[in-house]
């Protein structure tokens, strides 16, 4: 059976000035992911240069950190199985160029340095990724949703 995940998504500051909040949130609720977690919040340099730490280094670093932090975010916590890799494959590749058409980037994006959106990347960067942006006790993993055996068996 596949694995129970949990995976943080975040609409970037220009999915946010774009009005795309309500599509992307939607694209996860219609896939079947539960929401346990979501906040709109400006995003600090330090908690950028946490969350891109991996880049450090990169030509392209400074712009990101700079991007990350120039307007606010909506960040999001989904739950379901496979929730990792179901996100990844709903959001597309990160060069909205590259993007599939029917992914979020492969609809709504050009280019990579405002690709929209974020899904981590393995369940390992998941874990990570939450403790930077929410509290345990911000998280409602136990909700019940009463159509859930039409998601899952
Ligand atoms: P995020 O983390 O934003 O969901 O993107 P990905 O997981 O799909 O891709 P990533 O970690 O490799 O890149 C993080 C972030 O950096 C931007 N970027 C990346 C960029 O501006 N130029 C580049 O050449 C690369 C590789 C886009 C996403």
């Amino acid at each position: 059976m596949a694995d129970l995940q949990r995976t943080f998504v975040a609409v970037k500051p220009d999915g946010v000035q774009r009005g795309l909040v309500g599509e992307v949130i939607s694209r996860f609720e219609k896939r079947g992911l539960k929401l346990i977690g979501m906040k709109m919040l400006h995003v600090s340099k330090s908690m950028a240069e946490t969350h891109y730490g991996e880049h450090k280094g990169k030509p392209f670093y400074d712009g990101l950190v700079n991007y990350i932090t120039l307007s606010p975010i909506v960040a999001m916590v989904w739950q379901g199985k496979d929730a990792v890799l179901l996100a990844r494959n709903a959001i597309g590749a990160t060069n909205p160029g590259a993007a599939a058409p029917g992914t979020i980037r492969g609809d709504l994006a050009v280019e990579i340095g405002r690709n929209i959106v974020h899904g981590s990347d393995s369940p390992e960067s998941a874990e990570r990724e939450i403790k930077i942006f929410f509290q345990d006790s911000e998280l409602l993993p136990d909700w019940k949703r009463t159509h859930q055996n039409w998601i899952s068996e």
